[in-house]
């Protein structure tokens, strides 16, 4: 058995497919090199057990021999920990790297995220509470956007803040919401090229498309 264990959803429906946060695990372990296995719970009928590992119900949740830990900010740090690639040592190198995966779950996903609720149900119109949060998402990306200008990645090299970041971004992205943003556009495009990415992602795909065939 892999010393890694992701546990996402058995089944998802069509939309949030290639979006699930076991993708950033995935992606993670996939960068550090490290082998871990895929298991599922059920989508539809959410059991104690489920409570357990995730008192919310929701996936993923990482076990790591009689380590379990949910929350995909958490799941990260927890994999750096085991890769020095992705979370370094040196003091101050490691700081950037736990700022900004921090920034990208406390400082833009705070604001992407209701913008995406709002486009998922409402669409484009344009209520005021929706004008409201995405003059707060634009408000983040407008500084995202310079602090891409001079970097490829938010700390020294590739680290879980990119993962976090991209995995971020690219929900902005699906829904157009990054034209007005060509170093947020080009940095998820850059993130998303890498070859782990892309494996992590068909992987998910594979996954939640093997149920729909049971
Ligand atoms: N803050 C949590 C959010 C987890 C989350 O939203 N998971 C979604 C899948 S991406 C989920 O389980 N949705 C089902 C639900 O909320 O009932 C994390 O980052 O791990």
């Amino acid at each position: 058995m892999a010393d890694f264990i992701i546990t996402t959803f058995d089944w998802v429906p069509e939309f949030p497919r290639g979006y699930v946060r076991d993708l950033r695990a995935r992606w993670a372990l996939e960068e550090a090199g490290l082998i871990y296995d895929v298991q599922s719970v059920s989508f539809d009928d959410r059991k104690s057990n489920h409570f357990e590992h995730q008192p919310f119900g929701q996936v993923p949740w990482l076990t790591n021999g009689n380590i379990s830990i949910f929350e995909s900010g958490a799941i990260l740090l927890h994999i750096g920990e085991c890769s020095e690639n992705l979370l370094p040592v040196e003091p101050r190198e490691r700081a950037q790297v736990q700022q900004w995966l921090f920034a990208a779950l406390n400082s833009v996903e705070m604001a992407s995220l209701p913008w995406f609720i709002f486009k998922f149900t409402d669409g484009d119109s344009e209520s005021p509470e929706q004008k409201r949060i995405s003059e707060f998402l634009d408000s983040r990306l407008q500084y995202m956007e310079k602090v891409l200008a001079h970097t490829k990645w938010l700390a020294k090299s590739f680290s879980i803040a990119d993962i976090a970041m991209t995995d971020v971004l690219r929900l902005v992205h699906r829904f157009d919401g990054l034209e007005s943003y060509p170093n947020c556009r080009e940095y998820v495009i850059r993130a998303t090229s890498r070859p782990k990415f892309e494996k992590a992602y068909k992987d998910q795909l594979a996954h939640f498309a093997a149920a729909d065939k049971q």
